[in-house]
């Protein structure tokens, strides 16, 4: 955890602490049905497998938000506090961000950038990308999750808080307004909040992007076994498990889980534990909420937030939202 004091620019821990992921490993697993945090699946592998899912022609939520941000960027830019700081909860490598990025130096000289990110090797390509292409911005990288966010008071105001990519439906519905009043805690009168949700839409649009013809997402499902095969000392055999998801219609969400082809046991060394598992039982691995409009607006409200105005793409799939503190 990165306490403020930390965060003048004394190095930060290279990832989550393995104790942390020995904890929820052993939780998850325990359980019954198993589950497993999906913060466990961003890893520098699973976040360089999740850059290949964006770029997959099923896998339509980045294509759809970064048309969304390149269409309106100057109208989005318009609409914010004048010279903001821009902070952002789970950047990855930031590449919609540049979008915007552009866009706001056209309207002030320099930006200081405050990405926050669970991804040691995500956040470094953040920074030589933005910093490659875009001298005038000062990138702050945070490693972290969403309960360290206390550097967002680092940040001059006005601030800018992005939250894009529909990472909030990773969370559930109560989750992800505590998290945008922890965020709120964290801001003032006039700050900002540009959210990126996906959209309920045709089940079949949506079950393809998580169940591409490629395997990308399998892959991606399946790196939690093998992160936890490095880094507890696990004997998980990934082809023993199935990668499944679908459309939970009731819950309006996504889900991922892997399932296990046979019964089998399975041995973690670090947790000094053995995971038996029967035919067909699967562990939980991810949510993706999809939203609808009112829903969003509900979201903002309750977090906190007053909506001042939501961009969508013609198909209505995916929604880019402003909301201010009042
Ligand atoms: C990173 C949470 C936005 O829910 O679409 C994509 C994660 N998992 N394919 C999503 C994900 C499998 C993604 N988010």
């Amino acid at each position: 955890m990165i306490r403020p004091e930390q965060l003048k620019r004394v190095p930060v821990p290279a990832s989550i602490p393995v104790s942390e992921i020995a904890g929820d490993v052993l939780e998850g697993l325990s359980r019954t049905p198993k589950s497993l945090p999906p913060k466990l699946l961003y890893d520098a592998e699973g976040s360089a497998l999740f850059e290949q899912i964006t770029c997959l022609p099923e896998y339509y939520p980045t294509r759809t938000e970064a048309a969304i941000l390149m269409t309106h960027a100057d109208e989005i830019c318009s609409r914010l506090g004048k010279n903001v700081s821009v902070g952002e909860l789970g950047a990855g490598t930031a590449t919609k961000t540049r979008i915007l990025l552009r866009s706001l130096l056209r309207r002030q000289f320099s930006v200081n950038y405050f990405p926050l990110d669970v991804s040691d090797a995500a956040l470094k390509l953040a920074k030589d990308e933005v910093e490659k292409e875009l001298q005038a911005v000062n990138v702050h990288p945070q490693i972290g999750d969403f309960e360290d966010l206390a550097f967002l008071e680092l940040q001059a105001r006005p601030r800018l808080v992005l939250y894009i990519g529909s990472s909030i439906g990773n969370l559930e519905h109560v989750d992800a307004i505590t998290l945008l009043q922890n965020v709120a805690q964290h801001l003032s009168s006039g700050d900002q909040l540009l959210l990126g949700v996906d959209l309920v839409k045709d089940s079949g649009v949506m079950q393809a992007a998580y169940n591409d013809s490629a395997g990308i997402t399998a892959s991606f499902n399946k790196n939690l076994l093998i992160r936890i095969n490095r880094e507890l000392g696990g004997h998980f055999e990934p082809e023993a498990f199935y990668h499944v998801s679908f459309w939970n219609e009731a819950a309006s969400r996504i889900e991922l889980h892997l399932e296990s082809a046979r019964s089998q046991s399975v041995r973690v060394d670090a947790l000094d534990t053995t995971i038996r598992f029967g035919q067909g039982e699967r562990i939980h691995t991810e949510n993706s909420y999809k939203y609808t409009l009112e829903r969003l607006g509900d979201l903002l409200q309750h977090g906190g937030f007053q909506l001042e105005h939501t961009w969508t793409d013609p198909h209505c799939w995916f929604a880019v939202s402003l909301g201010v503190i009042k």
